[in-house]
């Protein structure tokens, strides 16, 4: 398939193009079935997402209803800002996809998946136990500097000691790079973890990542009262009765602003990065890019490498720059 940028195909079809324009040219009242096939558009969010099916919450603050995108190729993320159609009270056709002002997605060498749009920070949620995997936080931070969305690292379950000690070790070189790090216990302190978590939540669109077993759910039913309740309704009403957690979800945030949450996930892929995208994406190869020898230098293996020369003299984590090499191999992968 084709690489999707950050803008995928439109969902407006030729026939939906022509059919508006054709009802715009002819005089009203002439066509009374012409004019009242013509429906109203309205605005509306997409707040979950399962395959084909979407659930729009009205912008009009009405209840939510099940869209189906109008086109065959188009696909909408949680976040994403649409106009459709109301169809009936309950369901709705999804005509146009606002401008986006990002879009994240995960990538294989075939294809992409789609985690959200329109986001101001993403929240990486990581616990002292089970052991979080560390090329999962890699990529979710660079996933956040290619798209400037502000990264925020949550370490759940600080009330395990010995666990947290070793977890600490473990982001220290995060937090010296800057990234911010917030420790919490969702289960033991949970008026602590609202407060620190509810505050650099509010009026921001956040996207929750993290592994299964980090404490997720757990988060979102102490910051989203009757979050069980509105899932269980929202996969009632996107699977038919079917049941399933493996959807994404947008909730609003009672203070404000809005957090999607994703099905834990195991994989990162980022193969629609570019070498360019890469190596800016990597805070502290910044500083070293304009001294590489060469002005098109991988910072692999090339002579007189400066992100390789800082590796050398232990300014850059190896690990870092072996996640770095990485990506470039599984960017060169793509089939594009
Ligand atoms: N000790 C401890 N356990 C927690 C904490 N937060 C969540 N848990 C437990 O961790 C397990 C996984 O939590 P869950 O919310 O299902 O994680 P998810 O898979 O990321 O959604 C559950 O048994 C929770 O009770 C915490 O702060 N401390
Ligand atoms: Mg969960
Ligand atoms: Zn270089």
């Amino acid at each position: 398939m084709t690489r999707p940028l950050n803008t995928p195909p439109a969902v407006r079809d030729d026939a939906s193009t022509g059919d508006s324009k054709a009802t715009g040219k002819r005089s009203r009242g002439s066509s009374g079935a012409a004019a009242s096939r013509q429906l109203a558009q309205e605005q509306g969010c997409v707040i979950a997402s399962h395959g084909r099916h979407y659930l729009v919450a009205p912008k009009s603050g009405e209840v939510a209803l099940q869209c189906f995108p109008r086109g065959k190729r188009s696909e909408m993320a949680v976040g994403d800002e649409v106009m459709f159609e109301r169809h009936s009270a309950d369901q709705g056709v999804i005509v146009d996809i606002l401008p986006r002002r990002n879009l994240l997605f995960r990538s294989d060498q075939f294809k992409s998946k789609l985690f959200a749009a329109n986001l101001d920070q993403m929240l990486i949620m990581l616990a002292t136990e089970p052991w979080f995997s560390e090329d999962l936080l890699g990529r979710s931070l660079v996933a956040a500097e290619e798209n400037e969305i502000t990264p925020l690292i949550l370490l759940n379950k600080a009330d395990l000691p010995k666990e947290l000690t070793a977890a600490r070790e473990r982001l220290a070189p995060y937090v010296a790079l800057g990234y911010q790090v917030v420790e919490v216990s969702v289960t033991t302190r949970p008026d602590e973890a609202r407060e620190l978590v509810g505050e650099r939540l509010r009026g921001q669109s956040t996207l929750l990542l993290g592994q299964s077993g980090m404490g997720k759910s757990t988060l979102v039913n102490l910051l989203v009262p009757g979050a069980a309740v509105a899932t269980r309704e929202i996969s009632a009403a996107l699977n038919s009765g079917k049941h399933t957690t493996t959807f994404t979800r947008l909730y609003k945030l009672p203070g404000g602003g809005s957090l999607i949450d994703s099905p834990g996930f195991q994989e990162f892929g980022l193969h629609h990065l570019t070498e360019g995208m890469l190596e800016r994406a990597f805070p502290e190869f910044r500083p070293y890019l304009p001294h590489c020898r060469f002005y098109n230098c991988h910072h692999l293996q090339e002579p007189g490498c400066a992100v390789l020369a800082a590796v050398e003299e232990g300014k850059i984590a190896p690990s870092r720059h072996a996640l770095y090499a990485q990506l470039v191999h599984e960017a060169s992968q793509i089939v594009r």
